[in-house]
């Protein structure tokens, strides 16, 4: 059997459970056949996983990579809220296998856990083993002694495999049982799980096949076998994500926020960082070692904010294409190598940035290859985890003053872009042409009167005024 197939008969069967790990894998094997069919086949293998379904459209619009970095890093901080939160707790009943409950529960090697078997695959078996391996003290338990095993706990932890539009939570099937009993008794339930689990969809319940309860039941007799059940919002004291300890209606109103955010692009070079004298002197290393002329700081800086192409064929008077690729090659060589040390922040440029972010995504979109837009971004320190996308000239096809940047960061982003930022006439003029409102910004070398002729939205002097606009 091939590896894929392998994969999707994993999940299928449960060799591969729980959210994330099923999450994981339909990425692993979307790797190997990335189309719309894979999706498909995969959507269908356990469909009521909608985490693997938010996981294989970011997949999709980025990347594999990108997408395993993304649970990653929400795990991270699952972890760390995860840390303050089971510190200070003692007693805890759980059901089924959660990755992410063992994982918190591990970081309090004092607890007591009472943990279910969790019929009919008994789950709770691995959950047992995972704990008591890590020197927790478990006691295990049949599903049906939970009540007296609820009434002895502090609190009851729970992971999920969805969470809803109206708070309520799926997960293993008897988890909406032990929470309802847990709110009767006072004991508070939580939630740990990762906030790709969400879904505005309806999420169907998966049914499995009878004879996992029964394998040699009686003919004519009648077996259901659902696998998840529904957890009410208000039996959930919290929910802890990546987004931090909140109720359902926090968690909800945290994810529309989120949902409702706007784009927002800015250039980079002269909007969000002076990185002239970099290029210049970069550019006149490529040139002299090329054997042509330098060029005065001046009289190269005037070119800034044209595709790199036309640069180097400005300040080198040629338009030979292999001369010209050699070039931009050897400037951005001697950048990354030597002249990145010139490059600073636009003052007041980051704290803008930082006030925007609750409404708008943040992207950057260079002229700039993408490597250089990374190398000079970080060389001035910014954190460039802090954007949410870079376009470099190398990314599209068309560079500004074309749209294309604009237009890719719209697809990837899927949604439309509010503003373009930017110093110079070709921001205005992708802008323009990508018909979103312009906004340029009087950080560079083009003029007040240079830009007007543009007709931008609105000019401004520094990206301080943005937050007057926006
Ligand atoms: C597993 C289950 C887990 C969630 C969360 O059900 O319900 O609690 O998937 O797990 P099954 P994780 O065994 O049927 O897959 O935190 O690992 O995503």
């Amino acid at each position: 059997m091939n590896n894929f197939n392998k994969i999707c008969e994993d999940i299928k069967d449960l060799r591969i459970q729980g959210a994330v790990n099923v999450a994981k894998k339909g990425l692993e094997a979307y790797s190997l056949k990335p189309s719309k069919d894979t999706i498909r086949k995969l959507l269908s293998l356990r469909p009521t996983e909608p985490m693997l379904r938010n996981v294989l459209d970011y997949a999709e619009r980025f990347s594999v990579k990108d997408t395993y970095s993304l649970i990653d890093k929400h795990f991270e901080k699952i972890i760390f809220y995860g840390k303050k939160f089971i510190k200070h707790k003692r007693k805890i009943f759980t059901h089924c296998h959660s990755s992410t409950v063992v994982d918190v529960l591990k970081l309090n090697k004092r607890l007591h856990v009472f943990n279910t078997e969790t019929r009919p695959l008994f789950q709770g078996r691995k959950t047992a083993e995972e704990l008591s391996k890590a020197g927790i003290d478990v006691i295990n338990i049949v599903d049906s002694a939970a009540l007296e095993y609820i009434q002895k706990s502090d609190a009851v932890i729970l992971g999920a495999d969805a969470i809803l539009d109206n708070g309520n939570v799926i997960n293993k099937i008897g988890s909406g049982m032990f929470a309802e009993i847990a709110y009767d008794h006072r004991k508070p339930v939580y939630i740990i799980a990762d906030s790709l689990k969400y879904s505005d969809r309806i999420v169907k319940i998966e049914h499995r096949i009878p004879e996992e309860i029964w394998d040699k039941g009686m003919k004519n007799l009648k077996v259901d076998n659902p696998a998840f059940g529904i957890i009410q919002a208000k039996h959930i004291k919290a929910i802890i994500s990546d987004f931090g300890i909140l109720s359902p209606e926090e968690f909800i109103k945290e994810i529309k926020k989120i949902r409702n955010k706007k784009l927002i692009c800015f250039d980079m070079d002269n909007t969000l960082v002076h990185s002239d004298r970099a290029h210049v002197y970069a550019f006149n290393y490529a040139l002299s070692d090329l054997g042509f002329k330098k060029l005065t700081y001046m009289a190269m800086a005037v070119h800034f904010g044209k595709p790199k192409e036309d640069v180097a064929e400005a300040i080198s008077g040629t338009k030979d294409e292999n001369i010209i690729k050699k070039i931009i090659e050897k400037h951005d060589d001697y950048l990354y190598k030597e002249t990145k040390r010139y490059c600073r922040k636009i003052p007041g440029a980051e704290r803008s940035l930082k006030k925007l972010k609750d409404k708008y995504y943040v992207a950057v979109l260079s002229n700039c290859s993408h490597k250089s837009t990374e190398i000079i971004l970080t060389a001035a320190g910014y954190d460039l985890d802090f954007f949410d996308l870079l376009i470099g000239s190398d990314d599209v096809e068309n560079p500004k003053p074309y749209p294309d940047e604009i237009i890719q960061a719209e697809q990837l982003m899927r949604i439309n872009s509010e503003y373009m930022v930017g110093d110079s006439i070709y921001d205005v003029r992708a802008g323009k042409k990508a018909k979103v409102k312009t906004i340029a910004v009087l950080t560079g070398h083009y003029t007040r009167k240079e830009l007007e002729k543009e007709k931008p939205y609105k000019i401004i002097r520094n990206l301080r005024g943005l937050l007057r606009i926006v």
